[in-house]
């Protein structure tokens, strides 16, 4: 049975600015920490850097093309806040604003409904230069940030996104290091986390303060979908930890106004929490019209019980999120994607009903879901530009995936919308160009755009359901 999705559901594809837009030096840009990470020899496997990317910040009147041709009435894209406010003296930079109107504007005439991340990753490196996340400052500066994109843009956005998995831009970029700005000190990130966190208060109160209630605001979490082994003491423990340190260090403060204090208790080897003021939790916990969940694969963990062990991992940085003296993440099984990631689709149906029950009509968004893999480009005649890429395991991953949420929604959850990551190839992160996630291709000497069979898919899961 085909299943028909709501009349009004969103259909989206998504990017990041440091991921595609290039341009790093043009319109007074400042750099980012993105730039100076991809500086440091041996961050990016393949010694690249978003410099050129996919030149979206030229390119975007044909890509939005692409967007039409593909029928989504959504494109989920981030704002770079070192174009925006590229000196530390926090004035705005009428370039950066005028470039991104002219985007909303060319996406409005298109029929496309913006769906704007105010923060996906690039930190101007001036703030890092005092401190970055783990800087109280950092997050009042986001606020100020944010009241002037508000200004500028109006009712040219349809729903404002004030973060982009917070859990990575704390615990990659301050606890193991392997995103900007590679800080390795997880006293440092669990700062992050909750400055980032006040970010997310501040960000949605300058919105809604600018704009009243025609502003919809949402935050986009990367919950850890993390599956216990068995049902023993130690297993169960390690999923709770997880949990703990990864989903309610951003659920608890954003949605329920309160950190769980269990989160202090099994963090005092590495911070005190003293970084929180009183009003904090006051300032987090603002009304968000919808949640955004980015899901790509899931976590098998197992306890860790042998205390010499525990002691000796205590302070072993292989881990992102401080647990790792006692949960131990199981190799993934099954057919891995390019990024070793497992495929469990109904990790993520599960994940979207427990949500659902948790907090009852808030309404639900996958804002990213997508796999790498590795790509050939077929000459075909009859396909645009003369090329195209059969993408069979990617094709699948759509279909499982979409099914999942579908299976969500028949079990009455409120998905509202589906952004597919990513409209293109881009530039991931640590990985550089070597990882490609599009559904559309980049042929990277010529910045041409190729179709993949997923791309063909999508137009028409959207079209028909699945
Ligand atoms: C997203 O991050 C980003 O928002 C996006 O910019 C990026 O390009 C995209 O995904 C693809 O990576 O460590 O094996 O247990 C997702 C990052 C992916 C981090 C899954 C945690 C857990 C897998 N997350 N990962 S594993």
């Amino acid at each position: 049975m085909t299943f028909v999705f709501p009349k009004n559901f969103t259909w989206g594809v998504a990017t990041a600015s440091y991921q595609v837009e290039g341009a790093i030096h043009e319109d007074g840009r400042a750099p980012s920490i993105w730039d100076a990470f991809c500086a440091v020899p041996g961050a990016i496997e393949d010694h690249s850097s978003g410099e050129v990317a996919c030149d979206e910040y030229h390119r975007y009147p044909e890509d939005i093309t692409l967007l039409k041709e593909l029928g989504v009435n959504a494109y989920r894209l981030s704002i770079a806040w070192p174009r925006i406010v590229p000196l530390a003296d926090g004035k705005v930079n009428s370039k950066g604003v005028e470039h991104y109107i002219k985007v909303l504007d060319a996406l409005r005439d298109a029929g496309i409904r913006p769906v704007v991340t105010l923060y996906h990753w690039d930190l101007p490196q001036y703030l890092e230069d005092q401190g970055g996340w783990a800087n109280r400052d950092t997050a009042l500066r986001y606020g100020d940030y944010v009241h002037a994109l508000a200004e500028a843009f109006g009712d040219r956005v349809d729903t404002w996104t004030t973060l982009n998995e917070p859990w990575c831009a704390a615990y990659l970029g301050y606890g193991n290091g392997i995103h900007a700005p590679g800080v390795r000190d997880y006293g440092k990130a669990l700062s992050a986390v909750h400055h980032l966190n006040l970010a997310h208060g501040l960000g949605a109160l300058a919105v809604h303060d600018t704009l009243d209630e025609r502003a919809k605001v949402s935050v986009t979490l990367n919950l850890s979908a993390c599956v216990a082994q068995s049902d023993s003491e130690a297993d169960r423990m390690a999923k709770h930890r997880n949990d703990l340190l990864s989903n309610e260090v951003f659920l608890g403060p954003m949605l329920d106004g309160a950190y769980d204090p269990e989160i202090f208790d099994v963090t005092t080897d590495y911070t005190d929490w003293s970084f929180i003021r009183d009003d904090d939790l006051k300032t987090i916990r603002q009304p968000v019209q919808c949640l955004g969940i980015n899901y790509y694969s899931s976590t098998h963990v197992k306890g860790v019980t042998d205390p010499a062990e525990c002691e000796r991992r205590r302070n072993d940085h292989m881990q992102a999120v401080p647990a790792q003296d006692i949960v131990d993440a199981l190799p993934p099984e099954g057919e891995l994607t390019d990024m070793g990631w497992n495929q469990e689709p109904r990790v993520l149906t599960e994940m979207l009903v427990g949500l659902a029950k948790r907090y009852p009509g808030l309404d639900l968004m996958v804002t990213e879901n997508g796999s790498a893999w590795k790509d050939e480009v077929t000459e075909d005649s009859s396909a645009p530009g003369g090329r195209i890429i059969h993408d069979p395991k990617r094709v699948a991953y759509l279909n499982h995936h979409i099914r999942a949420i579908a299976d969500a929604i028949e079990a009455g959850v409120p998905v509202v919308g589906y952004f597919a990551w990513s409209l293109l190839d881009n530039f991931e992160w640590a990985f550089g160009y070597s990882k490609r996630f599009g559904i559309i291709g980049v042929d990277y000497e010529t910045q041409k755009r190729i179709w993949k069979d997923s791309a063909y898919r999508y137009r028409q899961i959207i079209q028909e359901g699945i």
